[in-house]
């Protein structure tokens, strides 16, 4: 058995890098537990063939430190997958972070013992952690989704997942390949790979609704510039319901709620808007988040947009979405139709013909055989409480998180913390802001709250601090409100958003979509009043 820290933080992602360096500030012994063999989270496993943020890099990155965000320097408008992943290398460095984070080391149980107010942590080496206090910054996005397709383990070529990308990459030339999935991995992959492959067919059970996007180099100077006025870029991103002020995939949508309804719109207003801004256009109606008519009408004028880019007229029809749009998250792509219109490219409509099974040589559809030399899966993740759910998380009585979860749906006080769970604090959990902004300003909310709130307890003399089931229960009941009537909860949405993509998975939508500055007001609010709907002990 370790010393104790005072506090243990799982995971060395964004959230996990920035919480140690909050908790040393504070004058608290922190250590970091990461499963992976380096630091970077999300952004080390998702090291796929044209992984990319989509925020801008300049917001895509801690405020916290004004040296840093000097000291850095991003080449791309919207950063790459080895750019943030070198980008958190850097801070980890600068900011001396690794001598209090233990890699290799993948938390498989842990729990709260009641009489010394302790956590113990177990890990899969077999060493144990014990501290009062425990940070899970596992991520949103980091328990992968694995489809349960009959034959799977039979395919004779490689198996790859998009989320556990091999280091170092993979040679996809000459290769005959197929990828599983069509959510944001896949629409920005298939552009990519599809010019190094010598044949690709996707297989799509969903259309996604995707945005054409300009990623691009800095000029000369215009980074620099744009450091120059860096306090006033970020406290725009504050001010911001979604924490980004500039262009991004969530800030279109926030454009589109003040546009005109496209119900009250002339066939001919219509046609401008395609004309004008192709899918973006037909997309571009105030209407279409609340009404499923307007939605359905805007998806029909997209599949107008997608038949002006894609020759193919049956496979143009195949792309056009069967879910409203907005209810899942936002993607923006560079040059995904485009790539249906290459020779090397075939779109496997699974609506129409499902897959039947994987063979040793490729992919039986219920219509035809498709040889293949790899099969990629881009097949999402259990979002928002997967992390934890495969961690045997023991409370109170030895309650387990994943059987509250399952039976109450993922609950949470705040997105911080779960009823009967005491000193576990949650970063981005389940009915925080998280899902839909940038992870990267909620993020950095959180885990100064937490810090703060371990500090405070600490100087008071407290021992414990728990959610109380009424404020949680309060706190679900407002976050479901705030989406109850949109199409963010309509039952054609199958989305992470809502744990609808993960068979068993209680289906509740599950971010808090008042925005980033109300939250913050919020948790502020309540840290003020003393900790109002938790039990201090
Ligand atoms: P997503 O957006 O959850 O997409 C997963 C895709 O995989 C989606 O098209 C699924 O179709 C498809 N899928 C999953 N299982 C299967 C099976 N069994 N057969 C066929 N197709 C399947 O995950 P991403 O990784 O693309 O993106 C996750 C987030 O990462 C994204 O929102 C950004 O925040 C970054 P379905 O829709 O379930 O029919």
């Amino acid at each position: 058995m370790m010393d104790s820290d005072d506090v243990l933080v799982i995971g060395a992602g964004f959230s996990g890098l920035y919480m140690l360096h909050r908790l040393r500030q504070l004058g608290l012994r922190a250590q970091v537990l990461e499963r992976a063999e380096k630091i970077g989270g999300t952004w080390l496993f998702n090291r796929y063939p044209g992984a990319r943020c989509d925020i801008e890099s300049i917001e895509y990155s801690y405020s916290f430190s004004e040296e840093i965000q000097q000291e850095w320097v991003w080449t791309e408008t919207m950063p790459a997958q080895p750019e943030i992943e070198a980008y958190l290398n850097f801070v980890a460095d600068r900011l001396d972070l690794r001598r209090d984070i233990r890699l290799d080391t993948d938390v498989t149980a842990m729990t709260f013992d009641d009489d010394s107010g302790r956590w113990t942590l177990q890990a899969a080496d077999g060493e144990t952690f014990v501290a009062p206090f425990v940070v899970a910054a596992s991520g949103i996005l980091s328990e992968p989704l694995e489809p349960d397709i009959p034959g799977m383990g039979t395919f004779a070529g490689d198996s790859l997942f998009t989320s556990r990308w091999p280091a170092g990459g993979v040679d996809l030339s000459g290769k005959r390949v197929g990828v599983i999935g069509t959510g944001s991995t896949a629409v920005q992959m298939i552009p990519v790979i599809a010019r190094e492959v010598q044949q690709l067919c996707v297989f799509q059970r969903s259309p996604a609704f995707t945005l054409p996007w300009q990623v691009r180099q800095f000029e000369a100077g215009e980074l620099d510039e744009m450091k120059a006025n860096y306090g006033e870029i970020r406290q725009a991103q504050r001010q911001h319901p979604i924490g980004a002020a500039r262009l991004s995939a969530f800030s279109v949508l926030i454009d589109m709620l003040v546009s005109p309804p496209i119900k009250t719109a002339t066939r001919d207003e219509q046609v401008r808007a395609v004309d004008e801004r192709g899918v973006m256009g037909a997309l571009n109606w105030g209407d279409i988040f609340f009404d499923i008519e307007a939605s359905r009408m805007a998806t029909a004028l997209y599949g107008e947009a997608i038949a002006r880019i894609v020759r193919d007229p049956e496979t143009a029809a195949a792309l056009v979405p069967s879910h409203p749009f907005g209810c899942k998250r936002p993607i923006i792509d560079q040059g995904y139709y485009q790539t249906y219109n290459r020779d090397n490219v075939t779109l496997v409509d699974l609506r129409k013909n499902p897959i039947r099974t994987i063979t040793p040589d490729g992919i039986d559809t219920a219509a035809e055989h498709y040889d293949l030399d790899v099969i990629i899966y881009a097949t999402g993740f259990d979002a928002m409480t997967g992390a934890l759910t495969r961690i045997d998380v023991r409370g109170r009585d030895g309650v387990l998180l994943r059987d509250v979860w399952a039976e109450q749906g993922p609950v949470s006080y705040l997105g911080l913390a779960v009823a009967g769970f005491p000193n576990l604090f949650t970063v981005q959990g389940p009915g925080s802001p998280a899902a839909a902004t940038n992870f990267v300003t909620a993020l950095e909310q959180h885990v100064e709250w937490i810090g703060d709130c371990i500090a405070h307890l600490k100087a008071a003399g407290h021992r414990t601090i728990e959610a109380m089931p009424e404020a949680q229960h309060e706190w679900i009941e407002h976050t479901t409100s705030l989406v109850a009537a949109t199409v963010l909860v309509h039952p054609s949405c199958n989305s992470w958003y809502n744990g609808a993509n993960v068979p068993g998975k209680k289906r509740m939508y599950m971010g808090y979509t008042a925005g980033i500055p109300e939250y913050r007001r919020r948790c502020d609010e309540i840290a003020g009043a003393g900790y109002a709907g938790f039990l201090l002990a």
